[in-house]
């Protein structure tokens, strides 16, 4: 059970105090009516040069765009991971993935990673009287024991033990199997004439191979591992047997999360809402739908970037058409950085052309250096946020779930999870430009950077300069302490500046070792 029994204050963006002639039931009625619906648009592996208002110039995201254009759009706006466990786990339930087991790259066959007794944001929201919803992406496991969930049966554990109301959802990622949606816990278009046996160790007899079988695959050849199952002409990660109509098929799968995410509006849009719209664009396998090939001339991933925008304006036209938008808090954000070629053969370094999806930053994906977090932040909510800024403020998606709470007026001012700031909703808001004093960014080997102010720190630690499998990414991992100034992180300051280093050092340790980070509020 999660007992947080918040007081309700008014929302702290909110018109001024009620006068002593208010009654509270009519203050109580004027705050319902002040807060927002809100709608978290997660991209997947979006660069922060991938889009237009960030720069791009051969992509055009007109959508992502308009959205900035009248709201907030950050420049030092961070996930919390280089990779995407570890960020969602952090972003749902304000807890940094170092102190919790199994928040590295999950399977599609872990477990639950958020158990049923966290708090989260979507229980936040559930409990101030909204329906939650969760559509796409989810990546944090499913069911309660790792590799031994029955496809077949409702799934014992799941988003609804964590505070979603509905969900239809992809297990992990497109290119892991199960290849199947989820919809409040089963699988959704079930086929009862073709069972599902998936397994992340053994091919199931008979199953044709990536690695065995490349003539089958039709849709898209791997470049480096994704050669296990093959489903729509496309190998994965891990074997899986079954299915049958309950495939995706991949060309179709941002226009399946649209358009549950658009029936749910629909239905609910009397009442508050949260809607937790993680797409599968642009990470692998990317294969969008065909009346996007061609949009961009990148190739399948400029396309997919083009996808995503166009789910964006379906969204907002819905949030429009049911006369809502104005009162729709929307926040637009990436999982991690960007990758070129993660896997596939779908030809999206030698297309880019000029195209930098790092936005100009070092490093990439799995990366300790900036373009592995900083990523594409932008809020848009018309009824408080009036005029279009650009904001510099550190800001991290670790405090999303304590942000949300401030801006829907629960909470006494003490932080609702482990690791997030309520004093963050300032910045977040567009009122604070100044954001975090120091902000944490954890690599795919698990190093933990920190940036503060002007300076950005990387711990010694072990690894390859390069990632080894097969991405062309710098790291950062090097046995030399790093101490960069400049956005490009090219020259080492660590020697020149070793107070600065000792303190950075110690508040990494810190973070790492202790069980929350009210301290360095
Ligand atoms: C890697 C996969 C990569 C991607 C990543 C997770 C291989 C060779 N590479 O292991 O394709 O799936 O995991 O990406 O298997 S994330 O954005 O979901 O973190
Ligand atoms: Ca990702």
């Amino acid at each position: 059970m999660k007992n947080h029994k918040i007081k309700y204050l008014l929302p702290m963006l909110a018109a001024p105090l009620a006068t002593h002639l208010t009654t509270p039931e009519t203050a109580q009625a004027q705050e319902r009516a002040r807060r927002p619906n809100v709608v978290l648009i997660y991209a997947d592996d979006l660069g922060y040069g991938d889009l237009s208002c960030y720069g791009a110039e051969r992509v055009s995201t007109p959508n992502v765009d308009a959205l900035a254009a009248n709201g907030l759009r950050f420049t030092n706006a961070h996930s919390v991971a280089s990779t995407s466990t570890p960020s969602r786990y952090s972003l749902l339930t304000g807890e940094y993935p170092w102190r919790k087991r199994g928040t590295d790259v999950a399977a599609g066959d872990a477990a639950m990673i958020i158990s049923p007794e966290q708090y989260t944001v979507a229980d936040m929201f559930k409990e101030a009287g909204y329906t939650t919803a969760a559509f796409g992406k989810w990546h944090l496991g499913l069911g309660a024991e790792s590799g031994k969930q029955d496809w077949n049966k409702p799934l014992p554990v799941g988003l609804a033990d964590i505070g979603f109301d509905h969900s239809y959802i992809m297990a992990a990622t497109a290119d892991r199997v199960p290849c199947v949606f989820i919809e409040n816990g089963k699988v959704a278009n079930y086929d009862a004439s073709a069972p599902i046996y998936v397994s992340y160790s053994k091919n199931f007899e008979g199953e044709p191979t990536g690695k065995d079988n490349p003539e089958l695959l039709y849709n898209l050849k791997h470049s480096h591992g994704h050669n296990m199952s093959i489903v729509n002409g496309i190998g994965r990660i891990g074997y899986m047997k079954g299915g049958g109509k309950a495939l995706w098929k991949d060309e179709n799968i941002a226009d399946s999360i649209t358009a549950h995410a658009i029936e749910f509006l629909k239905e609910k849009s009397d009442t508050p809402f949260f809607v937790y719209f993680a797409t599968n664009d642009v990470h692998v396998p990317r294969f969008p739908h065909p009346r996007f090939r061609g949009k961009t001339g990148m190739g399948h991933r400029g396309d997919a970037i083009a996808q995503f925008d166009w789910c964006v304006g379906e969204i907002i036209k819905t949030l429009k058409e049911l006369d809502v938008f104005d009162k729709t808090l929307i926040i637009l954000t990436s999982d991690n950085g960007p990758v070129i070629d993660d896997g596939y053969d779908d030809r999206a370094e030698e297309l880019l052309g000029g195209h930098n999806p790092m936005g100009g930053l070092r490093g990439g994906k799995y990366s300790c250096f900036e373009a592995g977090t900083r990523v594409p932040f932008i809020v848009h909510w018309p009824a408080r946020i009036k005029r279009a800024k650009e904001r510099k403020a550190l800001v991290s998606q670790i405090d999303f779930l304590d942000v949300m709470a401030t801006v829907i007026g629960r909470g006494d001012g003490e932080n609702l999870s482990p690791d997030g700031l309520k004093s963050q909703a300032q910045a977040w808001m567009g009122s604070d430009n100044k954001g975090r004093e120091i902000l944490f960014q954890m690599a795919a080997n698990r190093n933990i950077s920190a940036r503060s102010g002007k300076w950005k720190y990387i711990p010694p630690c072990k690894g390859a300069p390069m990632i080894t499998w097969g991405p062309k990414i710098e790291t950062g991992y090097s046995v030399e302490p790093q101490l960069y100034r400049d956005k490009d992180e090219r020259v080492n300051r660590a020697a020149k500046n070793s107070e600065k280093v000792e303190r950075l050092q110690k508040a990494v340790e810190y973070i790492r070792t202790t069980p929350t980070n009210r301290k360095l509020e």
